[in-house]
């Protein structure tokens, strides 16, 4: 686990991927609580992220998800948009072929779910998702 991220990358990575999780990519995961449920959730979202349906996440794709996430939060800054987008792909591209396939993005969903759940259970349980929200709400 980690192999893939750069050490000085992954304070700010885990960073962005609470951003994602909890406002978009995966909140509706996380509501559902174990892996399991979690994983087919995701299935769903990367369909409906996957515009052109060609299978693989492009960056504009990417770029559109995150810019929807934005405005529904009242606020749409095309730059802030663009960098999270960059920042996101250049992680989840784990073997850099301009594609994020379903597995590269699940990688990073486990990642993120492992990181909340504390007790290591399968399960995202109240306190853990309370605390996650908390993370997010510190950035
Ligand atoms: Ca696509
Ligand atoms: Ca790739």
């Amino acid at each position: 686990m980690g192999a893939f991220m750069r050490p000085s990358m992954t304070s700010m990575l885990c960073k962005l991927l609470t951003l994602l999780a909890l406002s978009g990519l995966a909140v509706s995961a996380l509501a559902q609580e174990t892996e399991t449920s979690a994983a087919a959730k995701f299935k769903r979202e990367f369909a409906l992220t996957d515009a052109n349906k060609d299978g693989v996440w492009s960056r504009s794709e990417v770029n559109a998800r995150i810019a929807r996430m934005r405005v529904g939060k009242g606020k749409a800054d095309q730059a802030q948009v663009k960098k999270l987008a960059d920042l996101w792909f250049t992680t989840a591209d784990i073997n850099d072929d301009g594609k994020v396939t379903e597995p590269e993005a699940e990688t990073l969903l486990k990642t993120m779910f492992h990181r909340y759940d504390a007790n290591r259970d399968g399960k995202i349980g109240g306190g853990e998702r309370a605390a996650a929200k908390a993370d997010l709400n510190k950035r």
